[in-house]
């Protein structure tokens, strides 16, 4: 059958994104637990790298598999499906949720009320994100988002003071739902009158500046599975300010057009 040759027509590779990234890990783990994986790899590259190899595959009509996550715009611009995982190695419903540095509701209680206020829905995230693929730069995506939904941004707002130049230090990982959020928050922070710096970094070092409290914090943590030994590591040094985002997920992503719905389906 087809399917029989897509672990030769895709080389039994697994098209991955950032080395550090948790949706990696699970896929490294799904060729352990996943006898019919034996031999298949995961390469690692960057997310746009693997939105590049997607949208080529997609349109030669060709096999590929992608270390995935809702939300993400690739969902809009190709008919696509998570593959099935009854080992459940990729986790369940994930929530995206706001991690800042200790002290920081003593020191800076603004930006603390308004980082703990921040939420939105995965739709809120896809508009950005969607904006920002077809061009928009990512602080231009994020000021339109906030015009257009002031009723939003006035509930994270509420009760936060104007300040005069509070620095702000938030970080995050070139991931497309990253960008697309972090741009939106520092944005509203910078309309407060904060002075606002938005660090890209690797996931690791991501968590470790907020644990050591080098920086204010991030809305990036991605819980209970996909960053699940990073929060265990650094958990005592930060604060949990819950859920910034519900309905997040990853797993193995492929386009429609594949005649295969679940790992368990693909050939060693
Ligand atoms: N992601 C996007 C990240 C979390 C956010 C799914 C690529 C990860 O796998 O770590």
């Amino acid at each position: 059958t087809e399917q029989m040759s897509y672990g030769e027509e895709m080389d039994y590779e697994i098209t991955g994104i950032e080395a550090g990234a948790g949706v990696v890990a699970a896929a490294q783990t799904a060729t352990e637990d996943y006898e019919n994986l034996a031999g298949w790899e995961v390469s690692t590259s960057s997310s746009g790298a693997m939105a590049t190899a997607l949208g080529e595959a997609y349109e030669n009509e060709e096999p590929i598999i992608v270390t995935g996550w809702t939300p993400h715009w690739k969902f809009a611009k190709y008919d696509l499906k998570y593959l099935e995982d009854p080992k459940e190695v990729f986790g369940g419903a994930e929530q995206i949720k706001t991690m800042v540095r200790t002290g920081l509701e003593e020191d800076k209680p603004n930006a603390y009320t308004l980082l703990d206020q921040f939420e939105w829905t995965a739709a809120d995230m896809e508009e950005v994100m969607l904006n920002i693929t077809d061009g928009a730069e990512p602080a231009e995506a994020a000021k339109t988002w906030i015009e257009e939904n002031q009723d939003k941004v006035g509930e994270w707002t509420n009760g936060v003071e104007d300040v005069d130049g509070t620095e702000v230090e938030l970080v995050y990982v070139n991931w497309d739902s990253e960008i697309a959020s972090t741009n939106v928050v520092a944005e509203v922070m910078k309309q407060k009158g904060f002075d606002v710096t938005i660090t890209p970094l690797d996931n690791g070092p991501m968590w470790e500046s907020v644990s050591e409290g080098e920086v204010t914090g991030m809305v990036a943590a991605w819980l209970p599975a996909t960053h699940g030994d990073l929060y265990e590591q650094h958990q005592d040094n930060l604060v949990d300010l819950g859920a910034n985002l519900e309905g997040a997920k990853v797993g193995l992503v492929v386009p429609s057009y594949m005649e295969v719905d679940s790992i368990e389906d693909l050939k060693a």
